[in-house]
């Protein structure tokens, strides 16, 4: 855990967020600033700053989210429509919060 880290402190229900998923690795919240329909936050427990701070030790970890990612889109029903995964890396990547998070957004509508 990291001092003055918003997601360790929710992770550690310092502060409350409702958890739209969870297991011994991560959880998903949904983003308190959503771009689209559907868009959830998958966030490792392990505080990590950004995809540059990454190691070989955290590739099964990543892998997982993204299986994660792919569960929680078909939950949201928007496996089928389609939907976009990724991570800002750093300030000049659109990074704002700087404990490691994958996007998950989708639900639009391009009919
Ligand atoms: P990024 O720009 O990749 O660092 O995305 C951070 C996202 O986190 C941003 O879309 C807003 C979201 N966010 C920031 N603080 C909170 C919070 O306290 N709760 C929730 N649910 N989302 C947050």
């Amino acid at each position: 855990m990291a001092a003055d880290c918003i997601f360790c402190k929710i992770i550690g229900k310092e502060i409350p967020s409702e958890f739209i998923y969870e297991d011994e690795d991560m959880i998903a919240i949904r983003d308190i600033n959503p771009k689209a329909p559907v868009h959830l936050l998958i966030i490792p427990r392990k505080h990590i700053r950004s995809i540059n701070d990454i190691e070989a030790c955290d590739e099964a970890l990543l892998g997982r989210m993204m299986t994660v990612a792919k569960g929680l889109a078909a939950k949201e029903g928007t496996d089928q429509s389609g939907y976009r995964v990724f991570f800002n890396v750093e300030k000049g990547g659109g990074q704002e919060v700087f404990h490691l998070h994958l996007h998950l957004v989708g639900g639009f509508d391009r009919s």
